[in-house]
């Protein structure tokens, strides 16, 4: 299923009349206080978040899978639904591949259907921590960090190939997330672990072409329970470091322990310029990997504040690779990417409306009251008629989700798919 222009007109009309009003008062009321609001519009709609290949099925539990008919069985299809929720949203115009999950049979084939989506190919994603059916060696105790000379080489040789695979369809970073580390106090020595790993990634970084970036990812525990080689910021950037100017550090926001000060690590990695990804989503207790938005909204646009902070004063650091990393068990898993997509949106516009000046002056004049209302007032402020401006501009939906519903997207996929389908993944 491809949607048209004119499909996603059709379902906007409805909302037109109200969605003009509700424009018009709000740019009013920020023009008036001084804010640029076709700037603000034209950078929502730059914005670019890459869907990774592996949400677009419904997720599971180690408890359990639950189907949601009409989900992607192969690359294409996955491409596909990309194409859709980018159509819809105009704010997914990027795919992210995990191999070997995803490894495209025909290249010029995937490329030119991409293309003709207008999705990009961003950061491509290897996987050592599942034994594929062919592979010599076993990830059970360790990939990168494997006491194993034969198990690590293994892993890198599996990097490289990514590297290779991503190349071929033009991307541009490879993504590295180990779920490497120990699940009994004893069972690894810390200190050869990490030595081992660093060893690795400098090995793969030597394969990396000029162009690409190495996005090093972190997490502090799961599947391992009792530590994890690459377990924070720290350990990240520390590797990012010994690699090379081309290796980076990437923050996903379930990857931390309750109550970490996220939007700190994000300001400080930028600061240094070694913040190159980016994996969003939400969680309650751990690696929850919710809705973005759905449970902390608050924290989400205060990071998003120094992102931006971090966008218009930190040229050290690089462009970012934006990804969501959620997925769900209970929803339909293209609804749940366009609730995220939104959430990000909004935060970020929200994050735009912050004066840095005003906030700036209130910081040397350790007016803490004053900096709390800045912040505040950009948050309390409803940005939705942007987000809404700058996808209709774009050709997208005024309200993705009601379009989707409204267009019948889930029935018409379930009738060219069918009912028993399974996306390779998590
Ligand atoms: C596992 O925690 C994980 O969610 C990481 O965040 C990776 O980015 C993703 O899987 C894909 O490997
Ligand atoms: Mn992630
Ligand atoms: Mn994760």
């Amino acid at each position: 299923m491809k949607l048209e222009h004119h499909h996603i007109q059709d379902a906007n009309n409805k909302a037109l009349k109200s969605h003009k009003d509700h424009f018009h008062f709000l740019s009013n009321h920020l023009t008036n206080k001084g804010i640029h609001v076709d700037t603000i519009i034209k950078k929502l709609q730059d914005f670019q978040v890459a869907i990774p290949s592996w949400a677009l099925g419904a997720g599971g539990t180690r408890f359990g899978r639950f189907s949601f008919y009409g989900e992607p069985s192969n690359l294409e299809q996955k491409i596909q639904d990309v194409g859709l929720i980018h159509a819809l949203t105009q704010t997914a115009g990027a795919v992210s591949l995990h191999i070997p999950w995803d490894v495209p049979e025909d290249y010029n084939a995937i490329k030119q259907l991409a293309n003709s989506l207008d999705i990009k190919f961003d950061a491509v994603n290897s996987n050592t921590f599942q034994d594929q059916k062919e592979s010599k060696e076993s990830y059970k105790y360790g990939s990168l960090s494997n006491t194993s000379e034969a198990v690590r080489e293994q892993a890198i040789q599996h990097n490289l190939d990514v590297i290779n695979i991503g190349n071929k369809l033009g991307s541009k970073s490879l993504t590295v997330w180990l779920a490497d580390g120990s699940c009994f106090p004893g069972q690894n020595n810390f200190q050869t672990a990490l030595q081992n790993t660093e060893n690795s990634l400098k090995t793969i970084y030597k394969g990396l072409p000029d162009d690409w970036k190495m996005l090093i990812e972190y997490k502090p525990y799961e599947p391992n329970f009792y530590s994890t080689v690459i377990q924070d910021w720290g350990t990240s950037f520390m590797l990012a470091n010994a690699c090379g100017e081309k290796a980076y550090s990437l923050v996903d926001l379930g990857h931390h322990l309750p109550n970490s000060n996220i939007e700190q690590i994000v300001s400080i990695l930028m600061l240094k310029g070694k913040l190159g990804g980016f994996h969003f989503n939400d969680s309650k207790y751990g690696d929850d990997d919710l809705t973005v938005g759905s449970i902390k909204p608050y924290a989400l646009f205060l990071i998003f504040n120094e992102l931006v902070y971090g966008m218009q004063n930190n040229p050290q650091n690089p462009d970012l690779a934006w990804m969501i990393d959620a997925s769900h068990n209970v929803k339909d898993p293209l609804e749940d990417i366009i609730q995220s997509l939104e959430a990000i949106q909004e935060a970020y516009a929200k994050a735009l409306l912050v004066d840095q000046n005003l906030l700036k002056a209130a910081q040397l004049d350790n007016d803490v009251v004053t900096c709390q209302e800045i912040l505040q007032d950009a948050y309390r402020t409803d940005v939705r008629p942007l987000l809404e401006k700058a996808r209709l501009e774009s050709g997208g939906a005024l309200n993705p989700i009601n379009a989707y519903r409204t267009l019948g997207v889930r029935n018409q996929l379930i009738k060219e798919r069918g009912k028993n389908t399974i996306a390779t993944g998590l």
